[in-house]
Protein backbone atom coordinates (compact mmCIF):
# COMPACT_ATOMS: atom_id res chain seq x y z
CA UNK A 1 0.00 0.00 0.00
CA UNK A 2 2.57 2.55 1.70
CA UNK A 3 4.47 1.58 -2.22
CA UNK A 4 2.06 2.36 -4.67
CA UNK A 5 0.78 5.49 -2.80
CA UNK A 6 5.08 7.02 -3.16
CA UNK A 7 4.51 5.41 -6.35
CA UNK A 8 1.59 7.72 -7.14
CA UNK A 9 2.78 10.37 -6.14
CA UNK A 10 6.07 10.31 -7.80
CA UNK A 11 4.64 9.77 -11.19
CA UNK A 12 1.96 12.61 -10.76
CA UNK A 13 4.85 14.79 -9.90
CA UNK A 14 6.59 13.69 -13.59
CA UNK A 15 3.40 13.67 -15.13
CA UNK A 16 2.83 17.68 -13.73
CA UNK A 17 6.94 18.13 -14.73
CA UNK A 18 6.08 17.55 -18.50
CA UNK A 19 2.65 19.68 -18.58
CA UNK A 20 3.57 22.51 -16.92
CA UNK A 21 6.20 23.46 -19.31
CA UNK A 22 3.35 23.17 -22.31
CA UNK A 23 1.18 26.02 -20.19
CA UNK A 24 2.29 29.12 -22.30
CA UNK A 25 -1.03 31.35 -21.20
CA UNK A 26 -2.20 31.94 -17.54
CA UNK A 27 -5.43 29.90 -18.53
CA UNK A 28 -3.50 27.22 -19.14
CA UNK A 29 -2.07 27.36 -15.90
CA UNK A 30 -4.87 27.73 -13.92
CA UNK A 31 -6.45 24.46 -16.15
CA UNK A 32 -3.75 23.12 -14.68
CA UNK A 33 -3.79 24.16 -11.17
CA UNK A 34 -7.77 22.77 -11.04
CA UNK A 35 -6.73 19.42 -12.63
CA UNK A 36 -3.82 18.32 -10.02
CA UNK A 37 -4.48 20.37 -6.98
CA UNK A 38 -8.64 21.19 -7.25
CA UNK A 39 -11.23 19.17 -5.23
CA UNK A 40 -11.68 16.85 -7.65
CA UNK A 41 -7.91 17.28 -8.91
CA UNK A 42 -5.89 14.07 -9.12
CA UNK A 43 -3.90 14.74 -5.75
CA UNK A 44 -6.70 14.78 -3.77
CA UNK A 45 -7.95 11.51 -5.38
CA UNK A 46 -4.57 9.92 -4.42
CA UNK A 47 -4.81 11.58 -0.81
CA UNK A 48 -8.24 10.01 -0.57
CA UNK A 49 -6.32 6.18 -0.96
CA UNK A 50 -4.26 7.27 2.57
CA UNK A 51 -7.43 5.93 4.61
CA UNK A 52 -6.20 2.90 3.81
CA UNK A 53 -2.93 3.09 4.92
CA UNK A 54 -1.66 1.72 8.49
CA UNK A 55 -1.00 4.55 11.39
CA UNK A 56 2.65 4.43 11.09
CA UNK A 57 2.41 4.52 7.51
CA UNK A 58 0.33 7.41 7.13
CA UNK A 59 2.53 10.36 8.84
CA UNK A 60 5.55 9.51 5.94
CA UNK A 61 3.06 9.27 3.37
CA UNK A 62 1.58 12.54 4.97
CA UNK A 63 4.64 14.32 4.27
CA UNK A 64 5.64 13.17 0.90
CA UNK A 65 2.03 14.32 -0.15
CA UNK A 66 2.59 17.58 1.41
CA UNK A 67 5.89 18.03 0.09
CA UNK A 68 4.47 17.31 -3.89
CA UNK A 69 1.92 19.74 -2.85
CA UNK A 70 4.07 22.44 -2.08
CA UNK A 71 6.40 21.94 -5.38
CA UNK A 72 3.64 21.84 -7.46
CA UNK A 73 2.22 24.96 -6.07
CA UNK A 74 5.60 26.62 -6.03
CA UNK A 75 5.83 25.41 -10.00
CA UNK A 76 2.79 26.68 -10.81
CA UNK A 77 3.14 30.26 -9.78
CA UNK A 78 6.14 30.52 -11.28
CA UNK A 79 4.21 29.11 -14.62
CA UNK A 80 1.29 31.97 -13.75
CA UNK A 81 4.35 34.29 -13.26
CA UNK A 82 5.60 33.94 -16.18
CA UNK A 83 2.65 33.45 -18.66
CA UNK A 84 1.30 36.49 -17.00
CA UNK A 85 4.31 38.27 -18.16
CA UNK A 86 4.15 37.33 -21.27
CA UNK A 87 0.74 38.12 -21.69
CA UNK A 88 1.16 41.72 -20.07
CA UNK A 89 3.89 42.11 -22.84
CA UNK A 90 1.80 41.09 -25.37
CA UNK A 91 -1.19 43.43 -24.59
CA UNK A 92 1.37 46.44 -24.67
CA UNK A 93 2.65 45.61 -28.03
CA UNK A 94 -0.62 45.25 -29.61
CA UNK A 95 -1.85 48.52 -27.62
CA UNK A 96 0.99 50.38 -28.71
CA UNK A 97 0.03 53.73 -30.10
CA UNK A 98 2.32 55.55 -32.58
CA UNK A 99 2.07 59.06 -31.97
CA UNK A 100 3.87 60.20 -34.78
CA UNK A 101 1.19 59.45 -37.53
CA UNK A 102 -0.75 62.12 -38.54
CA UNK A 103 -4.20 62.48 -37.42
CA UNK A 104 -7.50 62.49 -38.71
CA UNK A 105 -8.80 65.61 -39.80
CA UNK A 106 -12.74 66.73 -39.99
CA UNK A 107 -12.77 68.14 -43.23
CA UNK A 108 -14.80 71.50 -42.62
CA UNK A 109 -17.54 72.30 -45.27
CA UNK A 110 -18.62 75.83 -46.61
CA UNK A 111 -21.96 76.88 -47.81
CA UNK A 112 -22.57 76.87 -51.59
CA UNK A 113 -21.04 79.44 -53.74
CA UNK A 114 -24.36 80.73 -54.93
CA UNK A 115 -25.70 80.91 -51.43
CA UNK A 116 -23.06 83.18 -50.49
CA UNK A 117 -23.44 85.43 -53.26
CA UNK A 118 -27.08 85.44 -52.26
CA UNK A 119 -26.58 86.68 -49.06
CA UNK A 120 -23.56 89.02 -50.02
CA UNK A 121 -26.13 90.90 -52.30
CA UNK A 122 -29.32 90.57 -50.23
CA UNK A 123 -26.96 92.10 -47.51
CA UNK A 124 -26.19 94.85 -50.14
CA UNK A 125 -29.96 95.96 -50.23
CA UNK A 126 -30.68 95.31 -46.58
CA UNK A 127 -28.21 97.94 -45.70
CA UNK A 128 -29.96 100.08 -48.06
CA UNK A 129 -32.94 99.57 -45.98
CA UNK A 130 -34.74 96.59 -47.89
CA UNK A 131 -36.83 93.92 -46.84
CA UNK A 132 -36.29 90.12 -48.23
CA UNK A 133 -39.35 88.47 -49.33
CA UNK A 134 -40.33 85.05 -50.50
CA UNK A 135 -43.14 83.16 -52.51
CA UNK A 136 -43.73 79.82 -54.18
CA UNK A 137 -41.58 78.42 -56.56
CA UNK A 138 -44.64 76.70 -58.26
CA UNK A 139 -46.60 79.38 -59.06
CA UNK A 140 -49.90 80.24 -60.44
CA UNK A 141 -49.85 81.99 -64.35
CA UNK A 142 -51.63 84.69 -62.92
CA UNK A 143 -48.98 85.58 -61.15
CA UNK A 144 -46.22 84.42 -63.26
CA UNK A 145 -47.75 86.09 -66.60
CA UNK A 146 -50.78 87.61 -66.67
CA UNK A 147 -50.57 90.28 -63.99
CA UNK A 148 -47.10 91.14 -65.53
CA UNK A 149 -48.72 91.81 -68.71
CA UNK A 150 -47.38 88.79 -70.09
CA UNK A 151 -51.25 87.92 -71.47
CA UNK A 152 -51.80 84.33 -73.30
CA UNK A 153 -49.92 84.15 -76.42
CA UNK A 154 -46.81 85.84 -75.33
CA UNK A 155 -43.95 84.43 -76.61
CA UNK A 156 -42.52 83.89 -73.04
CA UNK A 157 -45.37 81.75 -72.48
CA UNK A 158 -44.15 79.19 -74.88
CA UNK A 159 -44.32 75.74 -73.54
CA UNK A 160 -40.59 75.31 -75.14
CA UNK A 161 -39.64 77.88 -72.27
CA UNK A 162 -41.89 77.03 -69.44
CA UNK A 163 -42.09 74.05 -66.81
CA UNK A 164 -46.12 73.93 -66.81
CA UNK A 165 -47.91 71.61 -64.13
CA UNK A 166 -50.99 72.47 -65.47
CA UNK A 167 -52.70 75.30 -68.13
CA UNK A 168 -53.08 77.66 -65.07
CA UNK A 169 -50.15 75.79 -62.61
CA UNK A 170 -46.10 76.31 -63.53
CA UNK A 171 -42.70 76.65 -62.31
CA UNK A 172 -41.94 80.32 -61.87
CA UNK A 173 -39.63 81.68 -64.69
CA UNK A 174 -38.45 85.04 -62.57
CA UNK A 175 -39.52 85.57 -58.81
CA UNK A 176 -41.91 88.66 -59.73
CA UNK A 177 -44.46 86.76 -59.06
CA UNK A 178 -43.53 87.21 -55.24
CA UNK A 179 -43.01 91.03 -55.88
CA UNK A 180 -46.97 90.67 -57.40
CA UNK A 181 -47.96 88.83 -54.25
CA UNK A 182 -46.58 91.62 -52.10
CA UNK A 183 -47.98 94.32 -53.53
CA UNK A 184 -51.55 93.23 -53.71
CA UNK A 185 -51.32 92.92 -50.33
CA UNK A 186 -49.51 95.93 -49.34
CA UNK A 187 -49.53 99.90 -49.84
CA UNK A 188 -46.58 101.41 -50.53
CA UNK A 189 -43.95 102.13 -49.68
CA UNK A 190 -42.81 99.02 -50.79
CA UNK A 191 -39.02 98.37 -50.75
CA UNK A 192 -38.21 94.63 -51.30
CA UNK A 193 -36.23 92.08 -52.64
CA UNK A 194 -36.94 88.59 -53.70
CA UNK A 195 -34.14 85.70 -54.09
CA UNK A 196 -35.00 82.39 -55.19
CA UNK A 197 -34.55 79.28 -57.57
CA UNK A 198 -36.62 79.80 -60.59
CA UNK A 199 -37.13 77.20 -63.70
CA UNK A 200 -36.51 77.76 -67.54
CA UNK A 201 -37.10 75.11 -69.89
CA UNK A 202 -33.57 75.30 -71.57
CA UNK A 203 -31.17 72.81 -72.63
CA UNK A 204 -28.13 73.14 -70.08
CA UNK A 205 -24.34 74.24 -71.58
CA UNK A 206 -21.95 76.33 -70.25
CA UNK A 207 -24.65 79.25 -69.44
CA UNK A 208 -27.70 77.79 -69.60
CA UNK A 209 -29.53 75.53 -66.81
CA UNK A 210 -33.17 74.67 -66.36
CA UNK A 211 -32.80 75.73 -62.91
CA UNK A 212 -30.86 78.86 -61.77
CA UNK A 213 -31.43 81.93 -59.62
CA UNK A 214 -32.52 85.57 -59.53
CA UNK A 215 -32.94 88.57 -57.06
CA UNK A 216 -35.65 90.70 -57.87
CA UNK A 217 -35.85 94.25 -56.47
CA UNK A 218 -38.61 96.75 -55.97
CA UNK A 219 -39.24 99.91 -54.70
CA UNK A 220 -42.12 101.63 -55.15
CA UNK A 221 -43.60 104.64 -53.29
CA UNK A 222 -43.97 108.53 -54.02
CA UNK A 223 -41.95 109.97 -56.47
CA UNK A 224 -39.42 107.22 -57.04
CA UNK A 225 -37.31 108.04 -60.60
CA UNK A 226 -35.27 105.75 -62.41
CA UNK A 227 -32.11 108.20 -60.43
CA UNK A 228 -33.24 106.14 -57.54
CA UNK A 229 -32.93 102.96 -59.73
CA UNK A 230 -29.58 103.59 -61.23
CA UNK A 231 -27.67 105.23 -57.54
CA UNK A 232 -29.37 101.28 -55.90
CA UNK A 233 -27.45 99.69 -58.56
CA UNK A 234 -24.53 101.71 -58.71
CA UNK A 235 -23.70 100.94 -54.95
CA UNK A 236 -24.68 96.89 -55.67
CA UNK A 237 -22.13 96.79 -58.52
CA UNK A 238 -19.31 98.52 -56.47
CA UNK A 239 -20.39 96.42 -52.73
CA UNK A 240 -19.88 93.43 -55.49
CA UNK A 241 -17.56 93.96 -57.53
CA UNK A 242 -15.12 97.02 -56.38
CA UNK A 243 -15.22 100.63 -55.44
CA UNK A 244 -14.19 101.74 -59.25
CA UNK A 245 -16.80 99.69 -60.93
CA UNK A 246 -19.09 101.62 -62.88
CA UNK A 247 -22.73 100.50 -64.82
CA UNK A 248 -24.09 101.48 -67.67
CA UNK A 249 -27.64 101.50 -68.98
CA UNK A 250 -28.88 100.73 -72.42
CA UNK A 251 -32.26 100.56 -73.69
CA UNK A 252 -34.65 97.26 -73.36
CA UNK A 253 -37.74 95.84 -73.49
CA UNK A 254 -39.35 94.25 -70.57
CA UNK A 255 -43.64 93.84 -70.66
CA UNK A 256 -43.50 94.89 -66.37
CA UNK A 257 -41.27 97.44 -67.04
CA UNK A 258 -41.46 101.22 -69.14
CA UNK A 259 -39.22 102.28 -69.75
CA UNK A 260 -37.02 99.42 -69.43
CA UNK A 261 -33.39 99.12 -69.76
CA UNK A 262 -30.33 96.11 -69.41
CA UNK A 263 -27.45 97.02 -66.90
CA UNK A 264 -23.97 96.23 -67.49
CA UNK A 265 -20.91 96.61 -65.33
CA UNK A 266 -17.45 97.75 -66.09
CA UNK A 267 -15.86 94.27 -66.55
CA UNK A 268 -14.49 92.82 -63.54
CA UNK A 269 -11.43 91.82 -65.09
CA UNK A 270 -10.01 94.47 -67.22
CA UNK A 271 -11.85 97.21 -65.79
CA UNK A 272 -13.36 98.17 -68.87
CA UNK A 273 -10.25 98.44 -71.63
CA UNK A 274 -11.25 95.08 -73.04
CA UNK A 275 -10.44 91.61 -72.47
CA UNK A 276 -11.74 87.83 -72.67
CA UNK A 277 -13.91 87.87 -69.82
CA UNK A 278 -16.02 90.87 -71.38
CA UNK A 279 -15.16 89.73 -75.00
CA UNK A 280 -13.71 93.08 -75.83
CA UNK A 281 -16.44 94.85 -74.75
CA UNK A 282 -15.35 96.04 -71.62
CA UNK A 283 -18.67 96.22 -70.01
CA UNK A 284 -20.86 92.34 -68.85
CA UNK A 285 -24.44 92.64 -68.45
CA UNK A 286 -25.89 91.20 -64.84
CA UNK A 287 -28.89 92.36 -65.53
CA UNK A 288 -32.22 93.84 -66.40
CA UNK A 289 -34.17 96.98 -64.71
CA UNK A 290 -37.13 99.52 -65.37
CA UNK A 291 -39.79 101.97 -64.37
CA UNK A 292 -42.90 99.32 -62.99
CA UNK A 293 -45.24 99.46 -65.91
CA UNK A 294 -48.44 101.57 -64.66
CA UNK A 295 -50.67 98.65 -65.72
CA UNK A 296 -48.44 96.43 -63.29
CA UNK A 297 -49.49 98.91 -60.53
CA UNK A 298 -52.91 98.87 -61.29
CA UNK A 299 -52.91 95.18 -61.31
CA UNK A 300 -52.18 94.97 -58.03
CA UNK A 301 -54.33 97.72 -56.38
CA UNK A 302 -51.85 100.66 -56.24
CA UNK A 303 -52.56 104.06 -58.27
CA UNK A 304 -50.21 105.18 -60.55
CA UNK A 305 -50.98 108.42 -60.60
CA UNK A 306 -49.70 108.68 -56.84
CA UNK A 307 -46.90 105.85 -56.84
CA UNK A 308 -44.06 104.68 -59.16
CA UNK A 309 -41.77 102.37 -58.67
CA UNK A 310 -38.68 100.58 -60.25
CA UNK A 311 -37.61 97.11 -60.46
CA UNK A 312 -34.79 94.99 -61.09
CA UNK A 313 -33.43 91.59 -61.79
CA UNK A 314 -30.00 89.83 -60.88
CA UNK A 315 -28.92 86.85 -62.59
CA UNK A 316 -26.86 85.47 -59.31
CA UNK A 317 -25.08 82.54 -61.54
CA UNK A 318 -23.71 84.88 -63.61
CA UNK A 319 -22.64 87.28 -60.76
CA UNK A 320 -21.45 84.35 -58.99
CA UNK A 321 -19.60 82.90 -62.22
CA UNK A 322 -18.02 86.73 -62.90
CA UNK A 323 -17.23 87.34 -59.07
CA UNK A 324 -15.34 83.59 -58.86
CA UNK A 325 -13.79 83.47 -62.36
CA UNK A 326 -15.78 80.43 -62.92
CA UNK A 327 -16.42 79.62 -66.68
CA UNK A 328 -19.53 76.87 -66.66
CA UNK A 329 -23.06 77.36 -65.00
CA UNK A 330 -23.11 73.39 -64.76
CA UNK A 331 -20.49 73.39 -62.13
CA UNK A 332 -23.17 74.81 -59.47
CA UNK A 333 -25.15 71.86 -59.59
CA UNK A 334 -23.14 69.25 -60.39
CA UNK A 335 -22.55 68.92 -56.28
CA UNK A 336 -19.05 67.92 -57.36
CA UNK A 337 -16.87 68.14 -53.89
CA UNK A 338 -13.83 68.95 -55.69
CA UNK A 339 -15.60 72.22 -57.20
CA UNK A 340 -17.82 73.13 -53.79
CA UNK A 341 -14.55 73.24 -51.64
CA UNK A 342 -13.40 75.93 -53.53
CA UNK A 343 -14.90 78.22 -51.64
CA UNK A 344 -13.83 78.02 -48.31
C1 LIG B 1 -36.33 92.18 -64.40
C2 LIG B 1 -36.12 93.27 -65.23
C3 LIG B 1 -36.97 94.34 -65.15
C4 LIG B 1 -39.32 93.20 -62.47
C5 LIG B 1 -40.53 93.83 -62.56
C6 LIG B 1 -41.22 93.47 -61.46
C7 LIG B 1 -42.58 93.85 -61.06
F1 LIG B 1 -43.17 92.87 -60.40
F2 LIG B 1 -42.53 94.89 -60.27
F3 LIG B 1 -43.28 94.17 -62.11
N1 LIG B 1 -40.46 92.64 -60.75
N2 LIG B 1 -39.27 92.48 -61.38
C8 LIG B 1 -38.19 93.24 -63.41
C9 LIG B 1 -38.02 94.32 -64.22
C10 LIG B 1 -37.34 92.17 -63.49
O1 LIG B 1 -35.52 91.07 -64.42
C11 LIG B 1 -34.52 90.94 -65.37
Amino acid sequence: MKVDLNQDLMQLQEEFLQAIDLAVSTQQVEELRIRYLGKKGKLTAILRGMGALSADERPLAGRLANQVRADLETQLTTARLRAEKKESAARLASEKLDITLPGRSTPVGCRHPLTQIIDEICDVFIGLGYSIAEGPEIELDKYNFELLRLPPGHPARDTQDTFYVSDAILLRTQTSPVQIRVMQQNQPPIKIVCPGKVYRSDTPDATHSPIFHQIEGLVVDQGVTMGDLVGSLQLFARKLFGEQTEIRLRPHHFPFTEPSCEVDISCWTCGGSGCRTCKNEGWIEVLGAGMVHPEVLTNCGIDPDVYSGFAFGIGVERTAMGRFGIDDIRNFFENDVRFLGQFR
